[in-house]
């Protein structure tokens, strides 16, 4: 068996490459984009494993993507490359569109005219709900995304469905709700706090002053699992006998502020909040201070350079069929998924 799986230096692709090597005797092709300089820390666990192959390709180029789909003849074709990042979005549209959509587009293609017996994986979002209708969230909510992303990400979810029922292809485009992990990329607003609460559990350790974590809108709710119970269920779904769309999800919705009590609590540092609007802090308390001699008093404060022109307020998902139809469900609970995060980001620290 041989699967191509794409984003391999990110947290999803990553953890798709250990589940399948872990879980089935494949050969692994990791497709990444030709940089100067990349990044493969989340890729040590298998970069040197004999079933696994470093290849080059980019979801821009419809030649590297049709010659890897000529030569390697894979069984499936797994895609989790992307401009993965809501908040740049409005920054780069095109380049996100041309990522996340014509590069779906380019995939389909690819595997259309070279390998039609190949399963496609695309990855959806839940960011294709966007101003949500109803709660929770279920795989027939309309599209209704707010940023160029969410966008994307819905013209990749009606392309796939447009190739399935065109050429008969077993292409599905799952519906993600968010999910995080000790892989996760810097700009996303958990890593964020993990790493923020990280150094700052360091200063006051070694007696140091810190500067706050600076964070935008702290009311958006999110419904965030592990992306490591998510790449299980990717592979139940490519694996069905019909294709079908699912959505993955905890059910479970939590706000940022939540998950900051959760961090600061598991880092076993005391913070209150005061204040509202943009002049809302949490700082650290009183008995707290003067107990560890802590050297500054600000953990969070608001910066509206992370407010985005339009947010998604509220997503709740409901994975019922995954569940039932797959036996599928998230093993590591929204606690379990916070302790492991800042954890991990105090035990491997560095300035
Ligand atoms: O962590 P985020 O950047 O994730 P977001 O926008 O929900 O998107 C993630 O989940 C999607 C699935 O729903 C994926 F498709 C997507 O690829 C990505 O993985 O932001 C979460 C929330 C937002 O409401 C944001 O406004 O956190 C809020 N937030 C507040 N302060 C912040 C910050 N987000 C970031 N990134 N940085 C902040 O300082």
């Amino acid at each position: 068996m041989k699967i191509i799986v794409t984003g391999i230096l990110g947290q999803d692709g990553a953890n798709m490459v250990e589940y399948l090597l872990q879980n089935t005797n494949a050969k692994i092709f990791g497709m990444i984009r030709r940089t100067s300089n990349p990044n493969f820390v989340n890729c040590r666990s298998f970069i040197k494993n004999e079933r696994f192959q470093l290849i080059y390709g980019d979801l821009s180029d419809s030649v590297s993507l049709d010659n890897l789909v000529r030569d390697i003849q894979p069984d499936y074709f797994i895609n989790f490359a992307a401009q993965s990042f809501v908040g740049c979005s409005w920054e780069i549209p095109l380049q996100t569109f041309d990522a996340n959509a014509t590069g779906v587009a380019r995939c389909l293609e690819a595997i259309r005219r070279f390998q039609p017996k190949c399963r496609f994986y695309s990855a959806g979002s839940s960011e294709e709900f966007g101003d949500v209708q109803y709660s929770p969230q279920d795989i027939n909510h309309p599209v209704r995304p707010r940023s160029p992303y969410g966008a994307s990400k819905a013209a990749a979810r009606h392309l796939v469905k447009v190739y399935r029922e065109s050429y008969n292809l077993y292409a599905v485009h799952s519906i993600l709700f968010n999910h995080e992990g000790t892989k996760r990329g810097e700009e996303f607003v958990t890593r964020k706090i993990s790493k923020g609460v990280a150094r700052i559990y360091h200063a006051i350790k070694n007696n140091q002053s810190f500067a706050p974590i600076e964070l935008g809108n702290l009311d958006a709710k999110r419904d965030w699992s592990d992306s490591e119970d998510f790449v299980e269920g990717v592979w139940k779904i490519m694996n069905q006998q019909k294709p079908k769309d699912y959505v993955l999800s905890s059910n479970e919705t939590h706000t940022i502020r939540e998950f900051i009590n959760k961090s600061f609590h598991y880092a076993g540092i005391q913070g209150v909040w005061h204040g509202s609007g943009q002049e809302e802090q949490m700082s650290v308390s009183t008995e707290y201070a003067i107990k560890n001699e802590v050297q500054s008093s600000v953990l969070i404060k608001i910066n509206p350079k992370f407010y985005r022109p339009a947010e998604v307020e509220l997503l709740l998902g409901d994975s019922t069929p995954a569940r039932e139809e797959l036996g599928w469900k998230p093993k590591i609970s929204f606690d379990n998924l916070v302790e492991r995060m800042v954890k991990y980001d105090i035990d491997n620290f560095k300035i």
